[in-house]
Order: structure tokens, then sequence, then C-alpha cells
């Protein structure tokens, strides 16, 4: 999987990037990124890429120019155009479908915007898919990139030590995940639940299970919507005062 960022902050991007499990990744090639600086793409003699707004107004605008040239160095002319995910709070919001649809893709661009805006015109000319990570205002699209590029990574075939560890975690299902519990045993007074010690392995994963579908129905009861729940799971949420109606 390669991610292109064109940025005005590459530092940011590669320094975010470049450690724990997405810096094995990339140590291990199984992704590549490629933060491209759109400053370099300016042929302003003091390497400007923003300028006034037209019609006036408040901060500045990123032009389209550098941008597209920088877009340009990705992407020749003629060949197969992956998709230009632009990072703005006007986007859809990002989320786990849509962190596993683009892991299909082999190669993704992002636009991270800065200052007040980008020149719509480019985003016009080259922008497939308009994302958001939440509702709230950043600074810049570089952290949403990162924040993307991860959950994206993950999902990336041998990223993860465990093959399965992608797989069982909070969202699959639907359902956030049980606690986990490691050595001591006991920890300020508090013991690790006993069932755990059992090496009873059916009881284990009954009480995970129910650990899990609590967890949901106390934490993020919106989930339990799209869950796929068994008449074993509704029985236990029942007793917990759930009413699926
Ligand atoms: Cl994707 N970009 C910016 N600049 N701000 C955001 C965002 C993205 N998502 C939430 N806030």
């Amino acid at each position: 999987m390669v991610f292109h960022v064109l940025t005005l902050f590459p530092e940011m991007i590669r320094d975010g990037l470049n450690t724990s499990v997405t810096g094995r990744a990339l140590d291990k090639g199984l992704i590549s990124l490629n933060a491209v600086n759109i400053r370099d793409f300016s042929t302003d003699k003091h390497l400007h890429v923003d300028d006034y707004p037209y019609g006036g107004g408040a901060g500045m605008v990123m032009q389209p120019d550098p941008i597209y040239r920088a877009y340009r160095s990705i992407v020749g002319e003629g060949g197969k155009r992956p998709r230009v995910l632009y990072m703005t709070p006007q986007g859809s919001v990002f989320d786990q479908p849509m962190a596993e649809e683009l892991a299909g893709e082999e190669e993704l661009i992002f636009l991270c915007g800065h200052y007040e805006g980008v020149d719509e015109r480019i985003l016009e000319e080259i922008v497939t898919d308009y994302v958001s990570i939440g509702d709230y205002v950043l600074t810049g699209g570089e952290l949403p990139a990162m924040v993307m590029i991860d959950a994206i990574s993950r999902l990336v075939p041998g990223v993860l030590n465990n093959e399965d560890s992608a797989e069982f975690e909070s969202f699959h299902d639907n359902l956030l995940e049980h606690p986990h519990y490691t050595r001591p045993a006991s920890f300020l007074g508090k013991e690790v639940p006993e069932v755990l010690l059992s090496g009873h392995h059916a009881r284990i994963e009954e009480w995970r299970r129910q650990e899990s579908l609590k967890r949901t129905y106390e934490r993020r009861p919106d989930l339990l919507e799209k869950a796929v729940l068994d008449k074993k799971d509704l029985a236990y949420l029942k007793s917990l005062g759930y009413d699926k109606t």
C-alpha cells in the first residue's frame, strides 16, 4: 500500500508515522510513505503557496497551482488516477468500514489543507473523496491524514504480528472489546477476575463475550443496533436492562 501525502509539513507526517506499528510496517516495506512538500512546487520567488481570498475576508487561501504541480509529480498524464482524499471537517466522517474499504486500494493520495482553506478549483479538479475525522475543527489536515493512514495500515496483511488481531478488536461486530489483565494477579488490592485464572477456556470465552456486551451497552449503546447478536447475547443484555424494541 502506497500513501502519498500532499502537505506543507512533510516532516510532521514522516515523524508521526515512523514509530511503532506503522514505523515497522514502513521498515518492512509493507506500506510506503511519500510525503510531498507542496512548497517545493511553488514558482513564486519567495516560495509562497497562499494568497488573499477573492471577495475579501480573514485569512489566506492555498493557491491551486503548487498543489496541482505537486499532484502531477505523483500522477502522470493519462495514467491511472488514484483516489485523492481531501481532509476537511466538511467531509464524510471516517469510520472503520471506510478504513476497510480504503485498505483495498493500492495507492492513496491525501491532500492536507492549511490556512482558511484551499482554492475550490483544485479540489474540483483532483479530489475524489472529502473526509473528516470527527465533528471538531483542527488547524490542518496532517493529523487527520496520519489518523487515517494508521487505521488503514493496520488492516494491511502482515502489519499486525497476529493474523487475527485486527479482526477481534473493538468495532469488530460493532462490539467494544472486553477488558484485559496481566500480572500481577493483585494490584492495589484489586484482583484479576477469577475466571481468567481458571484455565477453563469455554467459561473464559463466555465471560469475555458478556464483558464485551456489557461494555458496549454501558459506553456505546448506539453500536448495539448494528451488532450481530444471538439469543444468548440478547438474554444477557436483557438481564442488564437492555430492551431491544
Ligand atoms: Cl479531516 N481536517 C481538518 N482540517 N479539520 C478537521 C478534520 C479534517 N476532521 C475534523 N476536523
